[in-house]
C-alpha cells in the first residue's frame, strides 16, 4: 500500500480570458495554503515536448482541423506521460490549465472535427484518464476577448477568429458540462475575481474531503 493520499486531477476550462490562468494560480495557492501538495500545469504544454508543439500550434499558420486536434491530442499525450500520471501516482493535486474538454469545444464544436474523431484520438493518448473536477469557467466571448485583449500581448491564432467560433466553442463547453454533470461545474466567470474563487473554493469542497490534509 501506498503511504501517501491518492492524486487528484482537477481541470479549468472555458474561452479566451475566462481567467483560467489566474484562478488556476489562486487555487494551487489555496490548496498548497491547505497542506495539499499540487501541481500547476497548463495545455497546450506542460513537458519539454509539449511546449516544442504548442510554439507550433499558437504561432504557426492554420491547419486542417483534424490535423489540429490530432497535434492537441500529440501534446496532451506527452502532457499526461511526462508529467500527469507520474504526479498523480506520488499524490499530487494536479491543476491543468485546460485539456481535452478544449479539444472537443475548438476543435469540435468551433472547428467541426466530429466527434468520432475526438473519441479515437482520446482513447489512444488518454489510456480512459480522465479529470476527477473540471470547473468550466463561462463568460460571454465578447467579455472574456476584452479582457485578453486588454492585457497588451499580440493576440495569438485563436483570439483572432471571429466572434462566431468563440460563440461556438462557448456552446460546447455548455454541452460537456450538461452531459457530464458528476465531473463538470459550470461557474460564471464574469463576477469579480474573488467571487469567481469563492466558487471554485466552494465546489472542491464540496467534492473532495480535505480535512486529511490539515
Ligand atoms: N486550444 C487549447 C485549443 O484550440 N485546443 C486545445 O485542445 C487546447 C488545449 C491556448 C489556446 O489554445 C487553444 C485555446 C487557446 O486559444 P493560451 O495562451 O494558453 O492559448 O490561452 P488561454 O488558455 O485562452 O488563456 P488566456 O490567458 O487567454 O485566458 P485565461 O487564462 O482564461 O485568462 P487570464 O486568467 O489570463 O485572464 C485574462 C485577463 O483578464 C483578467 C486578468 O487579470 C487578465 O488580465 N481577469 C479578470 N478581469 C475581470 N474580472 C475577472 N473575474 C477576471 N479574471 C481575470
Amino acid at each position: 500500500m501506498s503511504g501517501h493520499a491518492p492524486g487528484r486531477f482537477i481541470t479549468l476550462e472555458g474561452g479566451e480570458g475566462a481567467g483560467k490562468s489566474t484562478q488556476a494560480r489562486r487555487l494551487a495557492a489555496h490548496l498548497s495554503g491547505l497542506g495539499v501538495p499540487v501541481l500547476l500545469t497548463r495545455e497546450p504544454g506542460g513537458s519539454a515536448g509539449a511546449e516544442a508543439i504548442r510554439a507550433v500550434l499558437l504561432n504557426g499558420q492554420g491547419f486542417d482541423p483534424v490535423a489540429e486536434a490530432m497535434l492537441m491530442f500529440a501534446a496532451r499525450r506527452e502532457h499526461v506521460v511526462a508529467t500527469i500520471r507520474p504526479a498523480l501516482a506520488a499524490g499530487l493535486w494536479v491543476i491543468s490549465d485546460r485539456f481535452a474538454d478544449s479539444t472537443r469545444a475548438y476543435q469540435c464544436h468551433g472547428q467541426g472535427v466530429p466527434g468520432e474523431v475526438y473519441r479515437r484520438l482520446a482513447e489512444l493518448a488518454l489510456e480512459g484518464l480522465s479529470p476527477d473536477l473540471t470547473l468550466i469557467l463561462d463568460v460571454p466571448p465578447d467579455a472574456g476577448m476584452a479582457r485578453a485583449a486588454a492585457r497588451g500581448a499580440a493576440a495569438d491564432r485563436y483570439e483572432r477568429l471571429d466572434t462566431g467560433f468563440h460563440a461556438r466553442v462557448r456552446a460546447g463547453f455548455l454541452a460537456i458540462a450538461a452531459a457530464e454533470p458528476e465531473r463538470c461545474q459550470v461557474i460564471d466567470a464574469g463576477q469579480a475575481q474573488e467571487h469567481v474563487f469563492a466558487a471554485m473554493a466552494n465546489a472542491i469542497s464540496q467534492k473532495f474531503a480535505l480535512d486529511a490534509y490539515k
